[in-house]
């Protein structure tokens, strides 16, 4: 891969899902935020495309994409709607685990029917009680015979009341901290799951993120991903994987920031010219542009890194952080240069503000991102 360019296959790629983003998405991006009801079509339509689950491996009827492709994946559709975006690679976040595991029977019974239909899945690993501490967690799972009986809450769980299938993370050995942590792939369908209201949140709005409990759910241990302690590592090599498509979905939603802003800033007329022609407006455009292009770049390093079979941690922390960061700049700015305008549901820019600052929540806070990058630089 030259790492400043695209190759052929990965421009069509970019250009089919902007091309889709632009005409089927963005169109419906304030209808998704007003009636906060989840995208099921546009999510039909984008699995009809190869586009939904570009994840699961080929030996089970997948595309078996790779971290850069997904990544440009990303970044078109958060173009369209963030929201929408966001529940699109909840499924990624929860195959990923799935996939490193190797555990060829989950991927047979839970992966190879989402190449089939448009199925959801979630990733259930925060609790009410611990979300940037993994290893607070509190959820159990007890081997009974051929079973493990799960017991515990989940909080902020995406694409929760659509899921077919969950990841859960759960203590086998409590007296171990994260070496007692295990993973599991839990059918939707089993008894004693019950899920939460939809959470009423301040944007991703048409996103579904819910609170899942487990009374006593029976899995299979063929279930089990790896082997007993190895969740807290699964959990771990996921967002390796997902946080260069996180960021690269700050990247898309602050593409469209700018783009309003350009349009904006060549029409409003203020002092008998338009806006884009003061030099204080067109400087904080510049800035944009400069935020964009560089959260790219780590974006495709961070996702390259993974793909060549290198430890990406550091890179991914990285790319998420700054993406993340820059995304809420650019969206608050577009919300200046539409002045009273951006302050107001009549224009996008309001819209795309709250959907940015999810992102320097979920998948690891901005902190914590940065408490992982100091780590390794400090070696504490
Ligand atoms: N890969 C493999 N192993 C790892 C990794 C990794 N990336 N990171 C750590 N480990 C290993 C360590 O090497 C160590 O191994 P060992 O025991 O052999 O020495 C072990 O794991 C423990 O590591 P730490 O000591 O660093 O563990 P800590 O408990 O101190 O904390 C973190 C680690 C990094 C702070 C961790 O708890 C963390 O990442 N917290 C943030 C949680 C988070 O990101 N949650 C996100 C939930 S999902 C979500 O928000 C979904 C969003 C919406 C869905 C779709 C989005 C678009
Ligand atoms: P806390 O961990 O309580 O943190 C509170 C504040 O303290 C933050 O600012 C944090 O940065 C700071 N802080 C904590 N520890 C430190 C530290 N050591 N150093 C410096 N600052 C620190 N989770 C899932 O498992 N699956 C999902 O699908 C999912 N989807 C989500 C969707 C939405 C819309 C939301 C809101 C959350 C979602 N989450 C999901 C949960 C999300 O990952 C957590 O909310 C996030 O990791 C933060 O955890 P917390 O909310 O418990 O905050």
């Amino acid at each position: 891969m030259a790492m400043f360019d695209l190759n052929e296959t990965q421009k069509q790629l970019f250009e089919m899902a902007k091309d889709f983003s632009n005409k089927e998405v963005w169109p419906k991006a304030r209808e998704l935020d007003e009636t906060a009801k989840f995208p099921m079509e546009l999510l039909k339509k984008t699995h009809e495309l190869g586009m939904l689950n570009a994840f699961v491996p080929e030996e089970v009827g997948g595309l078996g994409l790779g971290t850069f492709d997904h990544c440009l994946i990303s970044e078109a559709l958060a173009m369209g709607s963030a929201g929408f975006c966001t529940a699109a690679l909840a499924n990624d976040l929860a195959a990923v685990p799935v996939i490193l595991s190797e555990n060829k029977h989950a991927w047979k019974d839970f992966l190879a029917p989402m190449v089939e239909e448009c199925q959801m899945a979630s990733y259930c690993v925060t609790e009410p009680g611990a979300g940037s501490d993994v290893a607070g967690i509190k959820t159990t799972a007890k081997k009974s015979g051929d079973k493990y009986i799960l017991n515990g809450a989940k909080m902020w769980i995406t694409n929760a009341n659509y899921a077919s299938w969950f990841f859960v993370l759960a203590k086998t050995d409590p007296s171990k901290g994260h070496k007692g942590m295990s993973g599991f792939i839990v059918s939707a369908k089993s008894p004693g799951i019950t899920i939460g209201r939809k959470e009423d949140n301040m944007g991703q709005r048409c996103s579904d993120t819910r609170g899942v409990t487990f009374d006593n759910v029976e899995v299979p241990a063929k279930y089990l991903l790896g082997k007993e302690g190895d969740g807290f590592k699964l959990a771990m090599g996921a967002f390796d994987r997902t946080r260069p498509a996180v960021a690269a979905e700050a990247l898309g939603l602050s593409q469209r920031a700018m783009m309003c802003s350009i349009d904006y800033a060549k029409q409003r007329q203020a002092f008998g010219k338009t806006i884009s022609e003061n030099q204080g407006v067109s400087f904080i455009i510049a800035e944009m542009a400069r935020d964009i292009e560089a959260a790219r770049l780590l974006v495709w390093k961070a996702a390259d890194e993974v793909d060549a079979g290198r430890k990406n941690t550091y890179y991914a922390s990285i790319a998420k952080m700054f993406a993340a960061d820059a995304c809420m700049r650019i969206t608050t700015d577009a919300v200046q240069i539409f002045g009273g305008y951006g302050y107001n549901r009549e224009y996008p820019v309001e819209m795309l503000m709250r959907d940015a600052k999810i992102f320097q929540i979920y998948e690891g806070t901005s902190q914590i991102q940065r408490m992982i990058v100091g780590r390794m630089l400090l070696d504490v």
